[in-house]
């Protein structure tokens, strides 16, 4: 491939995530530092597990329509069958709202972006899932050390997206090809920083996280079926253990 072709797939990623990626690196910096006080935190915490989850399942369903509007963006996903288009963002939504999580995570004081203002893992303590949340927030530490610039946080989302390897795949030949394409580009982008690092390999404990999340949901559910079954219809359709062909695109 050309390296006329290989910039107009970073072009195309770039701008796609630039258009989704909800808050603008200026409105970000402008909010670093509206924390959480410690009374709206013990109020957080003193929320019923039930409807902390409510809370939590809003802001990631929420989350994940932007990321739903990332992949259609892409050159090439829309031409994919319905089927692995769906696949694929059952599979990754959840991996890259965890990497887009570095823009609005602060790793000075080690508070994420909530719900308007900045607070730490004791903000969800009611959740019940410390481990999950500290696994959550060790992740978001570990990718801000990186240092990821929006061009490489792009491309990376991109090619988690397009993931050749998940279970179900018809088409996953032409999945393939257009992750390939995206790795080339990233290769490119990083190297025009010359870092020597390989920002890649760090990322191994996504596919765990992801699965905790899963693990806990099915716990909860078991505990509180009402509340579960009234979260947001995205949410459900994205994390339901019953492989079920609903089509998250259309939520
Ligand atoms: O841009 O949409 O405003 C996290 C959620 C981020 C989970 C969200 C969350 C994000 C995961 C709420 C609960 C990451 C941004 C805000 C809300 C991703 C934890 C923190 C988005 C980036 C930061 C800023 C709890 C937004 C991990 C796990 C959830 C359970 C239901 C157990």
């Amino acid at each position: 491939i050309s390296v006329l072709e290989i910039d107009r797939v970073a072009q195309n990623v770039v701008k796609s995530h630039l258009e989704t990626c909800q808050y603008t690196t200026e409105e970000l910096k402008r909010l670093a530092w509206s924390l959480y006080s410690p009374e709206e935190v013990r109020a957080l915490q003193s929320k019923s597990c039930e409807a902390m989850w409510q809370q939590c399942s809003l802001q990631i369903s929420n989350a994940i329509q932007y990321v739903v509007e990332f992949a259609k963006r892409i050159d090439g996903f829309m031409e994919l069958c319905q089927n692995d288009q769906i696949i694929l963002l059952k599979a990754g939504c959840l991996e890259v709202l965890l990497i887009r999580m570095i823009r609005a995570f602060n790793p000075l004081n080690n508070t994420v972006l909530f719900e308007g203002k900045f607070g730490g893992v004791q903000m969800f303590k009611s959740l019940g899932c410390d481990d999950l949340i500290g696994a959550v927030f060790e992740l978001g530490r570990t990718l801000c050390r990186l240092q990821l610039s929006d061009e490489e946080l792009a491309l990376f989302t991109a090619a988690v997206l397009l993931s050749p390897d998940r279970p179900w795949l018809t088409e996953s030949k032409k999945v393939q090809k257009l992750q390939d394409k995206i790795y080339v580009a990233l290769q490119h982008e990083i190297q025009k920083k010359h870092s020597t690092e390989d920002k890649l390999s760090k990322v191994a404990e996504l596919p765990t996280i992801c699965n905790l999340h899963l693990d806990k949901l099915e716990f909860f559910r078991l505990l509180h079926p009402e509340t579960a079954m009234n979260f947001p219809p995205l949410y459900k359709e994205v994390f339901n253990s019953e492989l079920q062909y609903s089509d998250p695109r259309e939520s």
